[in-house]
């Protein structure tokens, strides 16, 4: 047997060397591509719900804008209430499903911070309770679109 025939024997001819040896980088690259994405993922993920979610509503005697608001469960939110006059109505907020209460200043915007844990509607109310805006929790993150204090 010639060394040509023996080669052709194990390893299947050059040509088919060189397949193989084509084969491995391709496969070395896909596997490296797709670690790249999935520490990629991991990491936005990871940041996503670590990093709070901020929201800005505006308060007013005219009521709350936007009315509806829709935040992620299980990830903090910044609520920023801009108070817009100084009428009584618009001198707190309440976030009636957390017992929290928070007095706004005129003209300025309050931060209302917590964590949604579970899918629901939680009302935001002035202390008078005559104003009203809806937090949708829900588990799917949203892309919140800012209201601009004129
Ligand atoms: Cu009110």
């Amino acid at each position: 047997m010639t060394e040509s025939e023996r080669k052709h024997l194990i390893f299947g001819g050059e040509p088919g060397v060189m397949l193989s040896a084509g084969g491995v980088v391709m496969v070395l690259v896909v596997t490296t591509v797709a670690m790249a994405f999935g520490i990629l993922l991991a990491l936005r993920l990871g940041g996503t719900l670590n990093t709070p979610e901020v929201v800005r509503v505006r308060l007013g005697s005219d009521g709350f804008t936007p009315e509806t608001v829709q935040i992620q469960s299980g990830r903090p939110v910044e609520i920023w209430v801009f108070r817009k006059d100084a009428v009584p109505c618009t001198g707190s907020v309440v976030l009636e499903n957390l017992g929290i209460i928070k007095a706004l200043a005129p003209r300025k915007a309050t931060m209302v911070a917590f964590t949604p844990k579970h899918q629901g509607d939680y009302t935001l109310r002035c202390g008078m309770g005559c104003r009203k805006a809806i937090l949708k929790v829900r588990d799917e993150e949203v892309v919140v679109l800012p209201v601009f204090f004129e």
